[in-house]
């Protein structure tokens, strides 16, 4: 079949639109429709170049929200007419990952996911004969997608496709860091560094745990005011403090954060977000993506002296079992996600949503179908 998609053809250049060409569900696979999108900074990362992992032509996207239109032979939990949210971190309940329980990270299609291609090692998109590759497993940028049955959480139906998109990528890595990985409990100081499509689910995540102080640190100031409607009871601006920015969150915390969680991608605030920790029992949790090759570092004392560090993937959130309910969390009003979709554009105007990205005037830009 045809079916509209923005296309990546090279790093570094605006996505183009085309028809492309997209295969049927083989065994296993299921053809989704995809209704809306959200685009993530992840997406900008990979096209940028900076991604190493990043494989050209490609179709990009991975937080995206449909309807399953045909399944291909053996698919059992799914069929057509249901709707669906994409996993690029998929759920087998089979591999020795999944059946830990200590992991949400399942390896049954790591493989060839990181290569762009389906689990049988070919692509279901091709362009004028040219083969494009598959992007996180999703590839969410096209009106149609075709995704390992293992690879889809099936949702409520009545779930707007248009704010639900959003659960396949940032609001479950956020509300997820608190809940899954960190493990915050009622009355914990938390600081959030970083209060983007990622950190604001983490402000909300910590509201929903009851956490005591809620801190957001950013650079941004036009970000203060979404996230104290999120939860946060304290922002901290680094460009206004005066001497060390650690310093001050410790003094302001009255000792240091019980956790905290770097939502930025940057490796000097991943250090300072260990740093700000609490002496003795600190937490802190890595959301952001550093560049290709960076690494961190502290003095080893911080951990010796009862900090830990540590990370996590789409929110420590097992797809399958656990989108299904973040989406019931967000229809019973637990989350809200309406505020943080500031702009919803059409397909064709895809390139100003990476703009905003990279102005921050936008927290999330979703693309309607
Ligand atoms: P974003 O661009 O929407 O938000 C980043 C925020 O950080 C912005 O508000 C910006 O003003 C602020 N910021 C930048 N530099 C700063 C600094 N030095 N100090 C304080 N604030 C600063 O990005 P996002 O969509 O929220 O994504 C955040 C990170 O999370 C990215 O690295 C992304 O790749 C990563 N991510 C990780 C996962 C995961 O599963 N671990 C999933 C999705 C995204
Ligand atoms: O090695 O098992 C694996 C795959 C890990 C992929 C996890 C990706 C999470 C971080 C990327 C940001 C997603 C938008
Ligand atoms: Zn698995």
């Amino acid at each position: 079949m045809k079916t509209r998609a923005a296309v990546a053809m090279q790093a570094g250049q605006p996505l183009v639109i085309e028809e492309v060409d997209l295969e049927g569900p083989k065994a296993g696979e299921v053809l989704v429709e995809i209704k809306a999108t959200g685009v993530c900074h992840t997406d900008a990362y990979t096209l940028s170049g900076a991604d190493p992992e990043g494989l050209f032509p490609t179709i990009l996207g991975h937080e995206g929200a449909g309807v399953v239109l045909e399944v291909g032979d053996g698919v059992t939990s799914v069929q057509p007419g249901d709707h669906v949210i994409p996993l690029y971190t998929p759920e087998c309940r089979q591999c020795e990952y999944c059946l830990s329980g200590k992991t949400n990270l399942c390896q049954a299609i790591r493989a060839t996911q990181g290569q762009g291609l389906m689990p049988d090692g070919t692509s279901r998109f091709s362009l004028n004969g040219r083969m494009l590759h598959h992007y996180m497993g999703c590839s969410t940028f096209a009106n149609h997608t075709v995704l390992p049955e293992i690879a889809v959480a099936k949702i409520h139906e009545d779930a707007p496709f248009e704010k639900v998109c959003y659960v396949g990528c940032g609001v479950t890595t956020g509300v997820g860091a608190v809940i899954n990985t960190a493990h915050v409990e009622p009355g914990a100081n938390v600081v959030v560094f970083g209060l983007g499509g990622i950190g604001l689910n983490v402000i909300q995540g910590a509201r929903l745990v009851g956490a005591g102080m809620i801190v957001g640190v950013d650079i941004n100031p036009a970000r203060k005011g979404i996230a104290e409607s999120f939860g946060m009871t304290h922002f901290v601006n680094p460009k206004e403090i005066e001497g060390d920015l650690v310093a001050h969150l410790v003094e302001l915390t009255g000792g240091g954060a019980d956790y905290s969680f770097e939502c930025i991608g940057k490796v000097d605030v991943m250090r300072a977000a260990l740093e700000c920790c609490h002496k003795g029992w600190g937490v802190s949790t890595i959301v952001g993506v550093a560049g290709a090759g960076e690494e961190i570092s502290t003095r080893p004392f911080q951990l010796v002296t009862g900090r830990k560090w540590q990370g996590t993937a789409f929110g420590g959130a097992r797809g399958r079992t656990d989108v299904p309910k973040i989406v019931e969390w967000y229809m019973k009003g637990k989350i809200e996600i309406d505020p943080m979709i500031t702009h919803v554009l059409p397909l064709e105007r895809i390139n100003e949503a990476f703009e905003m990205m990279h102005e921050g005037t936008s927290i999330r830009t979703v693309i309607r179908f």
